[in-house]
């Protein structure tokens, strides 16, 4: 046995990440189930590094130093099983399989304990960066146990990304599903944060009057201050180029409705179980959802409503420069809600999650890598225990001074009649947390007047209804 480190799954992820690890100096051994993967990938790249291609599981297992160390890189969800099932009984005690597929935290949590019962380590890691990061360095999030990160990890440390400090962009996240379920939170993240840029550049279009050209150039210079980051830069791209077939800008010839594969779905399924508000992931989800309901949109596309009007010169850079606030309030907004969603996954899995970590191996290699992240990990490392983003020196004021154009744009989409439901669902979140009262206390009391459901009294301890159908005078219910 030669090699430190075995691939089984070699479609773009596994063959990127194979190659990633053989050129830091790592022998690979590769397995495929149709095998003409594993041939393809050593006839194109077998001089890049050293490989083992073997054929069968047996000759696979057989390849690895122990403890062996298998990365599994199939399709997430029964595939993922079956090759447990083929491999499980070929490994010993003290061997390791990651899973660095998109697996459901939960699916993660179940293989960890029947794969522990046999005394193998079962790392369910969550890989970001698509297949570019997977062969130059992703962001891994790698969950199981802190035994299996001190063989693993160092290995993991050099294949990822770097942040721009030189620090590796991967850390043990926690134990069984927490690296999965932290990215499923990135992929809610990343939703929300696409979401924002997209009613940003919609804005622009329908209220600032400027063409596509113009708005990518308003995000390449927004991605030279504190929006810097990979989808802004990307942004700019895409709003630059021009469809060859019609001439037209690319981003018009492009069907307008967004697909998705299902990690943003699964962090508002578990929000809504855990109860954390993540209403701008929630918006940014359902979003996708509305504008590939073809049917539904045409039915109602001659609902009354205001036809935007553009501004001009000076009154639409003053209404870009009001969108930019808008959009950096609405992102500390989204992040404030994803980091309370993995505070609540940590706390009710009791994975014990350093959140500014978190940020910190988000720097690079992912989708959401931002300048903005540094900020994130710094509020976290002066004080761990902040109990909400919002709740930091820093984003506090930034979101303070950005507020009044941040209102100024969600009014101008509505009277515009332009949608911004991230935009505008970030500020309800905000302007909510900020209430002295909230009419929640109208709320508990309709359900004590239909349900007797009893309530509190903001004014006294103890528990209490009130007698609706009778004299209307208060019970203690306690
Ligand atoms: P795919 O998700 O397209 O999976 C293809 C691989 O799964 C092939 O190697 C295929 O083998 C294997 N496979 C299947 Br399908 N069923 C199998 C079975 N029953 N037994 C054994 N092998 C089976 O590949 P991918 O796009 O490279 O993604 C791999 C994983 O990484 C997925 O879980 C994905 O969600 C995740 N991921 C993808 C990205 C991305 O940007 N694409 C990013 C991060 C994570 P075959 O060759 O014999 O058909």
């Amino acid at each position: 046995a030669t090699a430190d480190i075995g691939v089984t799954g070699l479609a773009v992820m596994g063959s990127n990440l194979a190659r990633n690890f053989a050129r830091h100096g790592y022998t690979v051994a590769l397995h495929n189930r149709t095998t003409a993967r594993t041939t393809a990938l050593v006839d194109a790249h077998g001089d890049e590094g050293s490989f083992v291609a073997t054929e069968t599981p047996e000759e696979f297992v057989a390849a690895l130093k122990r403890p062996r160390r298998l990365l599994v890189m199939v399709k997430a969800g029964d595939p993922t099983d079956a090759v447990i099932r083929e491999f499980a009984p070929l490994l010993e005690e003290g061997d390791v399989i990651i899973d660095g597929g998109n697996a459901h935290f939960e699916d993660t949590r179940r293989r960890e304990r029947q794969l522990r019962e046999q005394g193998i380590h079962f790392v369910g890691t969550g890989v970001s960066g698509g297949e570019e990061g997977a062969l130059n360095g992703p962001s891994i999030m790698p969950g199981g146990s802190p035994h299996s990160y001190e063989s693993l990890g160092p290995m993991l440390e050099k294949i990822a990304a770097k942040a721009d400090d030189g620090a590796p962009c991967t850390t043990h996240i926690g134990p069984d599903g927490a690296g999965h379920f932290v990215k499923m939170v990135h992929n809610g993240i990343e939703y929300a944060d696409m979401q924002l840029i997209a009613e940003a550049y919609h804005l622009l279009r329908a209220i600032g009057g400027y063409d596509p050209q113009q708005i990518s150039e308003i995000f390449r210079t927004w991605n030279t201050g504190r929006l810097d980051s990979y989808l802004i830069e990307i942004t700019a791209e895409v709003l630059a180029h021009t469809d060859a077939a019609t001439g037209k800008p690319f981003v018009d010839v492009v069907a307008d409705q967004a697909e998705q594969k299902g990690t943003g779905r699964w962090t508002v399924q578990i929000a809504l179980d855990l109860g954390v508000p993540v209403s701008g992931i929630a918006e940014a989800v359902f979003a996708r959802a509305l504008s590939g309901h073809a049917d539904l949109r045409a039915a109602s596309r001659g609902l009354p409503g205001p036809q935007a009007k553009a501004l001009k010169g000076e009154a639409a850079a003053t209404f870009a420069d009001q969108v930019e606030q808008a959009l950096y309030a609405s992102k500390i907004v989204s992040y404030t809600q994803g980091f309370h969603q993995i505070q609540a996954g940590s706390d009710a899995y009791g994975w014990d999650i350093d959140l500014g970590r978190i940020a910190s191996i988000w720097r690079g290699g992912c989708i959401i890598r931002a300048a903005f992240l540094d900020h994130i990990t710094a509020a976290y490392e002066g004080r761990p225990d902040l109990p909400s983003l919002l709740s930091d020196q820093r984003f506090a004021e930034e979101i303070g001074a950005a507020q009044d154009d941040w209102r100024a744009v969600v009014a101008a989409a509505a009277h515009g009649g332009v949608p911004a439901p991230g935009f505008s669902a970030a500020l309800a979140y905000y302007d909510a947390l900020r209430a002295e009262r909230l009419p929640a206390a109208l709320t508990q009391a309709q359900r004590d007047f239909f349900g007797a459901h009893t309530y509190r009294r903001a004014d006294r301890e103890g528990v209490f209804h009130t007698l609706w159908g009778g004299d209307r005078s208060e019970v203690d219910a306690g």
